[in-house]
């Protein structure tokens, strides 16, 4: 027996339950949540590595729509941890009592639409069905594990962990010699909390990474006070910067000052430390030449920071733009490899071979450990949209029609799935934005798109082929008016997971003008969208 439904939402993670309080409680519609954890969080509730912390300051990570519920919240920190954000979510959960129409732990395993009845019948792994006029993913971007198939993992004696699938009751590196593969944003959040516990910690490095000091820092009462009293403010300035943090990107440009002033800029966009770092002059994303001064500062500060000059030589060699792959920020990384027990391997100089029964052989030696911590990410993006088996009209699979790259309207439907919506999609900021703001904003054009249908009394709604190409053409043109494509091994691009298409897949336009162009097809009536009864 099939359980019907108005919609079914997959996911409850930020997006996830923003969407159930939406249909549920302003368009009253019978509406589902099916979660394959235990709880709500989503991304963060897997995960649980040691360090997960947002890079998003914690007053501008969380949801806007209920003022009651901003003045309710207060975080503690500058950057809110991993547990804090799950206390959180689940605040807002209980809140708006939303965990009595989740499901959790049920793993979608199929959604095929059937066309005659103009309904999505949706299958879970337990072999229960589910059938809705409405699908909405809110799978998140970053949830799918890239765990790199390296000869003889499975020889491995000792444990071996991926970060984003993280034990709930931890790991013990104490006394243990630990290999961590990666350094992107949370290879650089872990390698410092690992080395004050393990024994030893060998880095494997692949590619030099940026990253610029968090300082964290607890929230003080003068803080909390002032934001209260300038909330209004600061979701404003979140929703009016294309990247949607609560600070606003600076208008001079790097070469409009001297090279003494910059040099203080720097410094002083340094000391505050953050995401903000990349605000301080508006057109280090655009221009090369300028992006080049903000890599040299950073490059210069590694080795200022870093007292072994092979170590320095090894972290500083970045061969990318600064923030052409996602910035990490850190509390303490390049710091930790002044520690006597935190080793530095250079992959393209000593290519990892494969994994033995008792460590890391490289093309030149063989490391010993009892532990492997792979920080290698995600099948960014569609990796969690293409694990759902998703069918549409004629059951046509999303994972053929999106084989060359994902193609999609808005990065919210596809051609040939009505009624199927994909929050922060492909082809849309997400991403590239805080997520909290990219997310309130799909939810809220979903929400009044089908309160409109309903209205109407249509019940269906797809975009066309005409539509889709048109955006993926202007995604490409904005990417490539930035300097996001030169960083050729970006997950951005799908570099990171062996044979997966390369095409750059958030919107890099900003959300800003995102928001207008979504403003503009509803003007429009939904410009770019079949709807029918
Ligand atoms: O993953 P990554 P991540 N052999 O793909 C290396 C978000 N995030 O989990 O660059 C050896 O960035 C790979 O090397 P290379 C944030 O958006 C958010 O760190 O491909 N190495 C790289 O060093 C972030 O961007 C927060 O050469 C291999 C690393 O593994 C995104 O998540 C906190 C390899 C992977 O870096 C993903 O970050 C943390 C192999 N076979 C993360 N395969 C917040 O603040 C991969 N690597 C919200």
């Amino acid at each position: 027996m099939a359980t019907e439904l108005d919609a079914v939402i997959i996911g409850a993670g930020f997006s996830g339950m923003y969407q159930l309080l939406c249909l549920r409680d302003r368009l009253g519609l019978q509406a589902r949540v099916l979660e394959q954890g235990g709880g709500v969080g989503g991304t963060w509730y897997w995960n649980r590595y040691p360090g997960a912390r947002c890079d998003s300051e914690s007053h501008s990570y969380n949801y806007t729509f209920s003022k009651e519920l901003l003045a309710e919240w207060q975080w503690s920190e500058r950057y809110p941890e991993q547990p804090e954000i799950m206390r959180y979510m689940n605040y807002v959960a209980d809140k708006f009592d939303l965990k009595r129409d989740i499901q959790f732990d049920t793993k979608v395993t199929g959604a095929h639409y059937d066309a005659r009845a103009n309904r999505w019948e949706v299958e879970t792994a337990a072999g229960e069905r589910f059938i809705a006029r409405f699908l909405i993913t809110a799978v998140g971007c970053l949830s799918t594990a890239n765990v790199p198939k390296i000869p003889g993992l499975e020889s491995f004696k000792g444990e071996w962990y991926h970060t984003g699938q993280w034990p709930h009751d931890g790991v013990d590196f104490s006394g243990k010699r630990v290999g961590q593969i990666g350094t992107g944003s949370t290879g650089i959040q872990a390698v410092p909390v690992i080395a004050e516990q393990a024994a030893h910690l060998t880095v494997f490095q692949r590619t030099a990474n940026y990253s610029v000091p968090a300082h964290n820092a607890p929230l003080t009462a003068e803080f909390q006070s002032w934001l209260k009293d300038n909330r209004d403010e600061v979701t404003a300035v979140m929703r009016s910067t294309p990247n949607g943090h609560p600070f606003r990107i600076s208008e001079r440009k790097v070469f409009d000052v001297s090279d003494a002033e910059r040099e203080q800029i720097f410094e002083e966009a340094w000391g505050y430390g953050g995401l903000q770092f990349r605000g301080a002059f508006q057109d280090v994303l655009v221009n090369k030449s300028a992006n080049d001064k903000a890599a040299d500062f950073i490059k210069r500060k590694i080795r200022t920071i870093v007292q072994d000059p092979e170590k320095a030589r090894i972290l500083s060699d970045i061969d990318h733009p600064y923030a052409a792959k996602r910035p990490p920020i850190d509390t303490f990384y390049f710091e930790a490899f002044n520690r006597p027990n935190v080793d530095v391997v250079y992959l393209r100089e000593e290519p990892l071979e494969r994994v033995t029964p008792s460590g890391i052989k490289t093309a030149k030696r063989e490391i010993p450990l009892d532990i492997i911590v792979f920080a290698t990410g995600f099948d960014a993006m569609t990796g969690p949209l293409l694990a759902l088996d998703i069918k549409g009209r004629d059951g046509v699979a999303l994972k053929d029609v999106w084989a060359a790259g994902p193609r999609n309207y808005l990065g919210l439907q596809v051609a040939g799935f009505p009624n199927l919506f994909t929050i922060t999609g492909p082809g849309s900021p997400s991403v590239l934005c805080n997520m909290p703001v990219c997310i309130e904003q799909h939810v809220e054009w979903i929400t009044d798109c089908i309160g409109m249908m309903r209205e109407k009394g249509l019940s269906r709604i797809e975009t066309t082929e005409a539509e889709m190409d048109k955006w993926v053409a202007h995604v490409n043109e904005a990417a490539h008016a930035t300097l996001l494509p030169q960083a050729s091994h970006s997950w951005y691009l799908g570099a990171n997971v062996p044979g997966k298409p390369r095409v750059f897949m958030p919107y890099a336009g900003g959300m800003v003008r995102y928001r207008e162009i979504c403003a503009e097809v509803v003007a429009q009536d939904y410009k770019g969208f079949v709807l029918a009864d």
